[in-house]
């Protein structure tokens, strides 16, 4: 990647970032933590990765994406504004009783929006369903999923991973956010689920880890995941949930917590701080 492509990714990221805080203020409720700790993976999938027309976003032929910890919603809808799949003025109503932003992405009321998800654990099987069907229908799409750590402590998660090495599906690329903490603090401690790059492994996957903020380490994982053939690949994103906002960085407290406006004002101020320095790299 060209040092111009790495400051327009870092750019649109802290872009992404800034929606999240403003949707989740607006909304008064929502999940800022493990949103800002996708923020760069839905970043690079949006802007670099996922092959899908704003324009025709139920297209056969497209990329799939699974959002399987729903819950992080504002990151998905963000990457999508952004993109140019509804506009992002739309963004502020999530939640809001007549937006067809729900708190979880619904596939029937929202452009770009593969599979309706919010319960764990459902949508890694639903991905893998995707990826039967391209396989069965001679289609060339690849369907891309991401995991919330906690979330794999689901049972259902297994089941998949078994099911998708089983049918080989090479054409199957999940990403797990491993910033270690679900809703009720570190995973370690609630049911820990860690190592789970060696579950999947242990289930016939290609396992690569990776710090999910760098994105030149994010490009070489999704390249060697298109070049792997035979089996589906995992990449282990290491992150640190609330990552961008100094005050949500690893705290479990702001996994599904609005900000108030004095808090909201504090981290739109560091984000537009990043902002302007990204700007000035960008030209
Ligand atoms: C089946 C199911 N059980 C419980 C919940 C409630 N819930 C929402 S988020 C969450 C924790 C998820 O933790 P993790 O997957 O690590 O998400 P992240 O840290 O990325 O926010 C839970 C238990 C849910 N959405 N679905
Ligand atoms: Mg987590």
């Amino acid at each position: 990647m060209t040092q111009n492509e790495l400051d327009f990714l870092k750019l649109t990221a802290l872009k992404v970032r800034r929606h999240i805080i403003e949707q989740v203020f607006n909304a008064k409720s929502g999940h800022p933590g493990g949103s800002l700790s996708i923020a760069d993976l839905v970043t690079y999938l949006y802007f670099r990765e996922i092959k899908a027309d704003p324009m025709n976003p139920a297209d056969p032929g497209r990329d799939r994406f699974v959002l399987s910890k729903g819950h992080c919603a504002p990151a998905l809808y963000a990457a999508l504004a952004m993109r140019g799949f509804f506009p992002e003025e739309d963004l502020v109503t999530l939640r809001k009783v007549d937006s067809y932003l729900e708190g979880h992405p619904s596939s029937r009321e929202v452009p770009g929006v593969d599979i309706s998800t919010g319960s764990l654990g459902q949508g890694i099987s639903n991905a893998v369903g995707a990826a039967i069907a391209g396989k069965l229908d001679r289609r060339d799409y690849r369907v891309y999923c991401i995991l919330g750590d906690g979330e794999c402590e689901e049972g259902q998660v297994w089941e998949a991973a078994m099911c998708a090495a089983h049918y080989d599906l090479d054409n199957l690329c999940c990403v797990v956010d491993l910033n270690r903490l679900q809703i009720d603090g570190e995973t370690e401690k609630v049911m820990n689920p860690n190592p789970i790059g060696e579950k999947f492994a242990a289930f016939g996957w290609n396992v690569i880890q990776i710090d999910g903020h760098d994105f030149g380490e994010i490009g070489s994982a999704f390249r060697a995941a298109a070049d792997e053939k035979g089996c589906p690949t995992v990449i282990i994103a290491e992150t640190v949930k609330g990552k961008g906002v100094s005050f949500m960085e690893n705290k479990a407290s702001w996994h599904g917590v609005a900000p108030n406006a004095e808090e909201t004002a504090k981290a739109l101020q560091e984000i537009d701080n990043e902002i302007k320095k990204a700007e000035v790299q960008n030209g």
